[in-house]
């Protein structure tokens, strides 16, 4: 037994006062154990045998259905190494606050401990955590997110390196609902919420706030990216990461469908929502998925839409807050079939298909096995990670940045990851539909100095001549009447396809102000319901939208003070003369 790891279950075992403490080896029986009292005490709801096998459904509080980024607190031991862009609590008066919510907190609930390992088993760029929680909801989720149980301590060994995560549903009142990381001790505390990013410590919590910070100690990038391999007709599959923030189609472009128009493409899922990359020998970087499943928005998912997504969860998968059937089947808004008769809603009520209450909850998720997705990449688990030839960054913008560009090379690309802006969704609790500047699709996720990140970004760059080319996609921009000019999902690989010629030194495109746009005609549109003129429109750089947005940018840019890197301050001058402003 690894002493550190008993000694630190212990005292918070004797500060929350669970009935009993049980460590979870994984098995099989084990969670059929824990699905069992989890239907006794209403945490799940078993869902239809035969048509959703091992699958069952759970309700949160209603007032805990999102990540609380305002409740969410970076404690490093200098406010300035939070930066603007976070909470922060000196760490002393964090602990002070909050310890005393995990007193007796867990009295008549099991305390489970669940060590886990982020990434494939055994590979140098994965790590280990131990979360403690009181929630089946929590235990549920691990084990499809995380390779966890006796693997994981087998891996862990006697090693103190590993990330200490202590969670509790506590009274899951907002008023007493902290995240908190404590960087510098690789240590989070959660409590107050059973939902998601909140609560399933391995995914925001340790593989980006705290990741980040060991991936800048240590020279690598932890980042909030899908990884895809995109297999073209001749045979060749080459990599892609993409940071788009929360509910802004990084499923969806991980597991897409190629159109009818493009025989012989083939598309690969290594990972969804987060890449942990490092440099290889031959100088590229490699990454990784360090989940083990997907925890995917819920609403928009059709067999049209996201055909893979909807065929890994057919089985032993968890549905969370979406509408369910009399039939013990789950139903969302944006499935492709009319609402069933009887069915309530994610809230517990009948849903009324006149009314104006929704059956799923617009952030509603399910919980799939990544092995059981068909398009699973057979080197989703190889332990080296994959070679990433471009990087894309983007956003939901009804204006503004055109379907795809090409930065001029890393340090532009890095500004123009750093400016994206993006309209803010139902995934974090607060205002939908607000366009903000969200870096790198991390603005919630980055544990230190947003600054220092990007200069962690520029150095990166400095150090191998085979980095990404960087783009920028927007799938969302909006016509005049606010319809989505560009189709999206499956035919997003058309972009993708200019992309990767780019990358091979082909690929049409005209140099504006913002970078490399295509050519009209470099993006295949046969077959496609796009007229050149859409076209023209999807593509277009308008001068005074730029001028509008270059100043937003520079207006966020200030927040840094001194610490924004030179590079970002040349880059956003030089955007700005390039326009003549
Ligand atoms: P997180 O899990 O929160 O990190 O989200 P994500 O980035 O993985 O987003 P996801 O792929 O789940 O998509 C979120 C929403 O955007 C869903 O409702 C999708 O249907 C929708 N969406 C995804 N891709 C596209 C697209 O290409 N076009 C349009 N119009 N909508 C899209
Ligand atoms: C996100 O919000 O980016 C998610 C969902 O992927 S959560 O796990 O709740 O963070
Ligand atoms: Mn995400």
């Amino acid at each position: 037994m690894n002493q550190d790891l008993k000694q630190w279950v212990d005292s918070c075992a004797a500060h929350c006062q669970p009935d009993r403490v049980v460590w979870l080896d994984g098995s099989e029986e084990e969670i059929q154990r824990v699905y069992e009292d989890s239907v006794a005490d209403g945490t799940f709801v078993k869902m239809n045998e035969e048509t959703y096998p091992n699958c069952w459904y759970h309700r949160s509080d209603p007032s805990d259905v999102a990540r609380v980024e305002h409740l969410t607190f970076i404690c490093s031991e200098k406010e300035d190494d939070a930066g603007p862009t976070n909470n922060w609590m000196a760490p002393g008066d964090a602990k002070k606050k909050v310890w005393p919510l995990f007193e007796g907190a867990m009295k008549g609930r099991t305390m489970y401990v669940i060590p886990y390992v982020m990434g494939p088993l055994g590979s140098p760029i994965s790590k280990v955590g131990v979360e403690i929680t009181d929630s089946k909801y929590v235990v549920a989720n691990m084990r499809i997110m995380t390779r966890m149980g006796k693997a994981a301590l087998d891996q862990l060994g006697d090693s103190t390196d590993y990330c200490k995560g202590l969670h509790s549903l506590g009274d899951l009142s907002p008023d007493r609902r902290f995240i908190l990381h404590f960087p510098e001790d690789r240590e989070i505390w959660s409590v107050g919420s059973g939902y998601g990013g909140n609560a399933l410590l391995g995914k925001k919590c340790y593989a980006l706030r705290i990741a980040s910070v060991m991936a800048r100690d240590q020279g690598w990038l932890a980042e909030h990216m899908l990884i895809v391999g995109i297999e073209n007709p001749a045979g060749e599959t080459r990599y892609v990461a993409a940071a788009f923030p929360s509910a802004c189609g990084k499923t969806n472009l991980a597991m897409l469908v190629p159109p009818a128009s493009m025989p012989g493409w083939k598309v690969w899922t290594v990972g969804d929502d987060i890449a942990w990359m490092k440099f290889g020998p031959d100088g590229q970087l490699y990454a990784i998925n360090p989940e083990n499943g997907f925890f995917g928005v819920a609403p928009g998912t059709s067999t049209k839409t996201n055909p893979n997504a909807f065929k890994t969860v057919q089985k032993n998968s968890l549905f969370t807050n979406v509408g369910f059937t009399d039939d013990g089947e789950p139903w969302w808004e944006g499935m492709g079939t009319e609402p069933p008769a009887n069915m309530t809603t994610w809230k517990g009520a009948p849903y009324d298909p006149k009314g104006s209450e929704k059956a799923a909850h617009p952030n509603s998720r399910f919980t799939g096995p990544a092995s059981q997705c068909p398009c699973i990449s057979p080197e989703w688990e190889n332990p080296k990670g994959v070679p990433i030839s471009a990087i894309l960054f983007g956003g939901r913008r009804a204006s503004t940045n055109p379907l795809v560009f090409e930065s001029f090379g890393w340090d532009h690309g890095v500004f123009v990851g750093a400016a994206v802006g993006s309209e803010t969704t139902a995934a974090a609790i607060g205002k939908v539909g607000v366009v903000r500047r969200d870096p790198m699709a991390m603005l919630p996720f980055c544990g230190y100095n947003m600054a220092d990140y990007w200069k962690h970004w520029i150095e990166t760059g400095k150090k191998s001549d085979k980095m990404p080319r960087i783009f920028h996609v927007n799938w969302f921009r909006q016509d005049a009447d606010g319809n989505y000019m560009w189709p999206g999902f499956g035919e997003n690989l058309r972009v993708l396809a200019w992309v990767l010629d780019r990358c091979s030194g082909k690929g049409e495109a005209v140099e504006t102000p913002i970078g490399h746009v295509p050519t009209p005609g470099a993006i295949d549109t046969s077959g496609l319901d796009v007229d050149p003129k859409t076209m023209d429109q999807l593509l277009s750089v308008k001068k005074d939208e730029w001028k509008a947005e270059l100043d937003d940018q520079a207006e966020f840019f200030t927040k840094f003070g001194d610490r924004l890197p030179s590079e970002l301050q040349d880059q956003l001058n030089q955007a700005r003369s390039r326009f003549g402003f």
